[in-house]
Formats: structure tokens, sequence, C-alpha cells
């Protein structure tokens, strides 16, 4: 347990992030967890992974691959331990070997949206979008990118490290000034931590307002998300949850102290609606937000009758 427990916290304080990451991290964490479970009777079993699974689930609110990762690794038939301890650590390699392979699929097909001499905006740090940026490139694409640096837990640095070792001429903005760079860009990339079943994008904070510049000046606006990262409970009404934050990633709390008529708030992400995305990349096509009920239904099995 100690071992889940210390994923859930490298979860928790942001040194695993980004969804994908935490989607890849918690499937590892349960396939190890169970491969150490000491029971003997699947009963006790199954309430070991259940807790197990909901501590991971409780990290971080907002990004849906999350739990999608947990209940893909965590579904078994076998009503005894050893078959399913065996079918939860199959679930997790399968899932953990599709993730690595729908990134490398998602550049593919999203490298085909850039041409030559393209300049493209992303903002935070995301490997899905990363992925189509550097795939294009290393197909010889004369690309570079504007990055913004994405207060307040500053995640463009990690992409502006990222883009620079792979030689892509790149340029860091502040994230006000979004809108007032819009004019030097022909398309944006972004990731997602969840896309709802109505084609709306749940990302880090301040992609809404990038989106939209983009929408005002007619530029492209591409999302690159797995289908794990369609939101399947959206389905029955349900909302993301927006994941509020520390004060103190904003403002020293000592100085806020000294401002009783002072609050702060720190929401981690924004929701973008439909109308502003062109087009969504996933490991197996890039569509239209508007056939978000089609890919949670065909690719991640869950209709409307069999949520629980
Ligand atoms: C990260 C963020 C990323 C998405 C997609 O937020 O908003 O755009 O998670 O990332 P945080 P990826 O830093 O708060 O986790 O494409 O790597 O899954």
């Amino acid at each position: 347990m100690q071992q889940l427990l210390d994923t859930a916290e490298k979860i928790r304080t942001m040194e695993i992030r980004g969804a994908g990451r935490i989607a890849e991290a918690a499937s590892a964490a349960l396939r190890d967890y169970v491969l150490n479970l000491k029971v003997t009777n699947i009963k006790d079993f199954n309430k070991k992974v259940d807790e197990a699974a909901n501590i991971l689930i409780q990290t971080r609110p907002t990004a849906v691959s999350l739990p999608n990762a947990v209940q893909i690794t965590k579904r078994h038939v076998s009503d005894d331990v050893p078959g399913a301890r065996e079918e939860i650590i199959h679930n997790a390699d399968i899932f953990l070997k599709q993730a690595g392979e729908a990134l490398e699929k998602m550049g593919k097909i999203g490298a085909k949206r850039i041409k030559d001499g393209d300049v493209i905006m992303t903002h935070c740090n995301s490997h899905a979008a990363l992925s189509v940026i550097s795939t294009a490139f290393k197909q010889g694409k004369d690309i570079s990118v504007i990055a913004t640096e994405s207060r307040p837990r500053r995640q463009g640095l990690l992409t502006i490290r990222e883009l620079n070792d792979y030689g892509i001429p790149t340029t860091l903005i502040v994230d006000s000034a979004v809108r007032y760079s819009m004019k030097e860009v022909d398309t944006v990339i972004v990731g997602a931590d969840a896309i709802t079943v109505n084609g709306a994008l749940v990302n880090k904070v301040g992609t809404s307002q990038l989106a939209h510049a983009a929408h005002e000046a007619r530029k492209n606006v591409l999302s690159v998300a797995e289908t794990f990262k369609f939101s399947p409970n959206t389905i029955l009404g349900d909302m993301i949850d927006i994941e509020e934050r520390s004060a103190d990633e904003v403002i020293d709390q000592e100085i806020l102290a000294e401002m009783p008529n002072v609050k702060v708030k720190n929401p981690a992400f924004d929701i973008t609606p439909a109308e502003y995305i062109d087009i969504i990349i996933t490991e197996v096509g890039a569509f239209p937000p508007q056939m978000a009920y089609t890919i949670i239904k065909e690719h991640l099995g869950w209709e409307l009758t069999n949520i629980g």
C-alpha cells in the first residue's frame, strides 16, 4: 500500500502531472498494488482494490483520464484471487502500452494538420500536443511555437525546455499576451484533461480565452486527446469538477494576510465550448467535437445503460 500512497501523493502534489501521465501512473500503481496484495478471498480482494482505486481517483478531480484509467485497469470477471490479479495486471500492461502508442498515433495524425511555415501556439504542458508538434518538426516542416507561461504553476517552462531540446524555434509569452500575439499564429494546439459528451474541452485554465482569441482571429484550434480523456459520466448529466488549488500558488500567504479584504481564487482548469474547437485529434482519428458521444460509446465501451 505504501507504494500506491506514494504515487497518490506525487499526483496530488503535481510531481506527476498532465492528464496522460497521471492516468499511466495510476494504472501502474494499481497493478503493483494487486501484485503484492496478500488476501485469499475474492471479496476481500475486491474491497481492497476498490479502496486503492478510490485513493488514486481522489488525488485530482478534473482529469477524467484518471478515473477512466483506474476503471479500465481494475475491471475483471474472475471470481478467484489469482485470476482477478492476473486480469488487473494484464489490463494495466495493455493500458500502458496503448497509452504510449496513442501518443505516437496522435502525433502522426495531428502532424498532417500542420503546414510548412506554420506558427503554433500552445498552452501549459501537454505531452499529446507536443507529440503533434515534434512529429511535424521531425517530418522536416519549418515550424515555430509560441508557448504561454501558464501561471501560476508555470508549466510553460517545461514546454519551452522540451521544444528547445527538439531544436524547435520557440517564443515564450505571458498568458495575458495571448490575444496580442494571435495575429502571428496559424494554429493553436492544446491538450485535454477531459472532453465532455457535448464536445466541450476541459484543459488548463486560460485555454478558453486562448481558443476565444483564436476564434475571433479565425485561426484553427486543435485539441489532442487520447480516447481515455473523454468523459462517460457526462452522458448522465455529470459536470466536470474544476479543481480549485491553493492560494499559495498565486501569492505569498504572508502578503495576503496583510490584506484582510482580499481573497484569492485559483481554478486550475477551464471549459472551452465545442464551437471554439475545430478538431480533436485522438489515436483513432481526427473528429469534430460534436462526435464526442460516438467516441465515448465506441472506444470506452460505456453506454448510458451500463454506467454505475
Ligand atoms: C496539465 C494540462 C494539460 C493536460 C494534457 O495540467 O492542463 O494540458 O493535462 O496533458 P496540470 P497531456 O499541469 O495541472 O496537470 O497531453 O500531457 O496528457
